[in-house]
């Protein structure tokens, strides 16, 4: 008889975490950490952006849209009748050439890859993993959660990532002056957008990002066990939140829409590998690409 009443009760305590589970007070203090941890690593003014070497763009003009008589061109559009002596930089620029932007956006890319690791140090678990798991994890997922945490700078307005003044404000066509192919781009805009619709709130911002950190089926990963338990209390913590902080309306397959994102990032993740590894054989100036990049990415010349 007793037995039976606790039973029973066990039975009605699991039903109710199963319709109106807690947010435990560790995962509360989970959360406060993890959007300290992106707060302190994303500086959302962007004033560090003016550090970086300037963007060059091929601004649609006649000279830089035919990029094949670069010289013709800049001497038909100018009062001088010789190419200066340092001839090809000019006309170069003046082209808009296949990779002018490449510069600005590497050092972008290179300062969110150490701002990412700056938040990957302040999440539980990653430090207790050793060191060589912590490369692969940050190796594999660098580019997808640099496209995470940039749709904060991302606006429907029109579909661009604006950061501050038109100079830093990026389109697909500047992506595409650093060497990128549309077939990427699109989708890479179409993520950007699907994402801002999630509307998410910081918490389940953050929370996608470390669960995309914690993937234990990365290439390399050793202890893959302790990944995948730290993933597990990270996703746990992120159903919860939305159970109890999301509004009913819009927290409708909210979690499984977020996990359906993380699949698309592999896709645009494998898709920028392979031009990647095209845009680094292409580059003249190997000095384009910032060596912390070249360490993550991929050296094709070391
Ligand atoms: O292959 C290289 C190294 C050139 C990177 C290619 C990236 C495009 C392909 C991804 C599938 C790169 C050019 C993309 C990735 C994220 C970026 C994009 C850098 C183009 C410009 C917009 C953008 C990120 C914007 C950020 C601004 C701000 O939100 C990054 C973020 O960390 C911020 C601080």
């Amino acid at each position: 008889r007793k037995k039976e009443i606790i039973m029973k009760r066990k039975l009605e305590d699991s039903a109710r975490e199963v319709h109106t589970p807690q947010l435990l007070e560790e995962q509360e203090r989970l959360i406060a950490t993890l959007i300290e941890a992106h707060r302190k690593t994303y500086d959302a003014s962007y004033s560090d952006f003016s550090q970086f070497r300037p963007p060059k763009r091929g601004d649609g003009s006649p000279e830089c849209r035919n990029a094949t008589n670069p010289f013709l061109m800049s001497l038909l559009n100018s009062d001088m009748d010789e190419l200066p002596k340092a001839s090809a930089s000019g006309a170069e620029a003046a082209a808009g050439d296949e990779l002018s932007m490449l510069p600005h956006l590497a050092d972008l890319v290179s300062y969110s890859i150490q701002k990412v690791i700056g938040f990957a140090k302040m999440i539980p678990g990653f430090k207790e993993l050793c060191t060589e798991d912590q490369i692969s994890l940050l190796k594999a997922s660098a580019i997808e959660i640099i496209i995470l945490r940039s749709n904060e700078s991302f606006t429907m307005e029109d579909n661009s990532w604006t950061c501050g003044s038109n100079e830093f404000k990026y389109q697909i066509g500047d992506v595409m002056q650093a060497g990128h192919k549309l077939e990427l781009l699109e989708p890479l805009v179409k993520f950007q957008v699907n994402m801002k619709k999630l509307d998410l709130h910081e918490a389940e911002h953050v929370l996608l990002m470390a669960i995309c950190l914690f993937s234990p089926d990365r290439p390399g990963v050793q202890d893959r066990c302790r990944v995948e338990e730290v993933q597990e209390h990270l996703t746990e913590t992120l159903r919860a939140y939305i159970a109890c902080r999301h509004p009913l309306s819009c927290k409708h397959m909210l979690y499984t829409k977020m996990v359906e994102k993380l699949t698309e990032l592999r896709s645009l993740n494998e898709e920028h590998s392979k031009q990647y590894l095209q845009i680094s054989q292409d580059a003249v100036n190997k000095e384009d690409l910032p060596p912390l990049l070249l360490e993550v990415f991929g050296n094709p010349t070391a």
